[in-house]
């Protein structure tokens, strides 16, 4: 369970999941519980074998709100689209819950407050050449991604105002931490750009993103905080893969997934890091083999 932030309460549940599996396996746990959902499809994280899903109450488990659930099997994933309306078996088993059963009733006009339809026109995949884009960086200059053409970059993608520390947080520690390793080594100084794209941008403003960058100890010169209209973000977010879904109740919250994506010198995908799980030293060393 990572990259992804759920909304209200079950994001602690989100957080702990990890935990609680590991308690699950060394002791007896209670029999598992079985709730129904009804709700829509918002997102599908193949890769994680999870939906994100915009439910109505869960009568005697939670109340309506968006979320993220793992599903027991690959075939449960089969032919799963953003949009679908559907109703499904909640299995609870300790605090993690499974999608043991899911019925397609339907299917609903995506809320606009969600990227997750522009998903569907495709995602880019290793050897595609990303599209240029139009955008604003922390200095309030406009920036065109064809501005890195020539240098090898690492993108990935924010907000400052996440809550939870292993997610963006994470990421922005991650790119901190690889500014640092490119500086101390002659070998890699001056040789990769580090792109960091907010898909908040109501709240993150040039303004707010020239302020996180300090706090981050952005060298200006490696380090890029990109903003831009809404509709530009949430197609970019969407084309590296990242589902942005905005919470109903609290714009603070953002139900998202993280990748991080190298590019090369071309404009080419290298390589696509999922989730949070990836390290810093993996990444320079496929930053070396590229260099090479
Ligand atoms: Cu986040």
């Amino acid at each position: 369970m990572s990259g992804e932030s759920a909304l209200g309460w079950p994001r602690a549940l989100a957080a702990c999941a990890g935990v609680l599996l590991l308690t699950a396996a060394c002791t007896a746990s209670p029999p598992p519980q079985q709730y129904e959902l009804t709700g829509q499809v918002l997102a599908v994280y193949a890769d994680r074998q999870e939906l994100a899903i915009k439910h109505e109450d869960i009568v005697g488990y939670m109340p309506g709100m968006t979320m993220s659930f793992p599903v027991a099997t690959k075939s449960l994933m089969a032919g799963r689209t953003p949009g679908e309306l559907i109703t499904a078996t909640l299995e609870v088993n300790a605090l993690v819950g499974n999608l043991v059963a899911i019925t397609h009733v339907g299917t609903a006009p995506l809320p606009d407050n969600t990227n997750t339809l522009a998903m569907v026109e495709g995602i880019l995949q290793v050897g595609d050449v990303v599209p240029d884009a139009a955008l604003v960086d922390q200095q309030d200059r406009r920036r065109s991604l064809s501005d890195w053409g020539g240098t090898p970059y690492l993108m990935t993608f924010i907000y400052t105002r996440c809550p939870l520390p292993n997610f963006c947080p994470a990421m922005n520690r991650n790119f901190a931490s690889i500014q640092g390793s490119l500086a101390a080594d002659a070998g890699l100084a001056g040789r990769l750009q580090l792109v960091s794209v907010s898909f908040d941008p109501e709240h993150d403003t040039p303004a707010v993103l020239a302020e996180f960058a300090a706090a981050h100890d952005t060298d200006p010169a490696v380090w890029t905080w990109l903003t831009g209209d809404r509709i530009t973000t949430d197609r970019l977010a969407a084309k590296f893969g990242v589902s942005v879904i905005r919470g109903d109740a609290s714009a603070t919250e953002v139900v998202h997934n993280l990748r991080t994506t190298l590019v090369d010198a071309e404009g080419r995908v290298v390589k696509i890091y999922s989730g949070s799980e990836w390290t810093t030293d993996a990444v320079l060393a496929d930053v070396r083999a590229l260099l090479k």
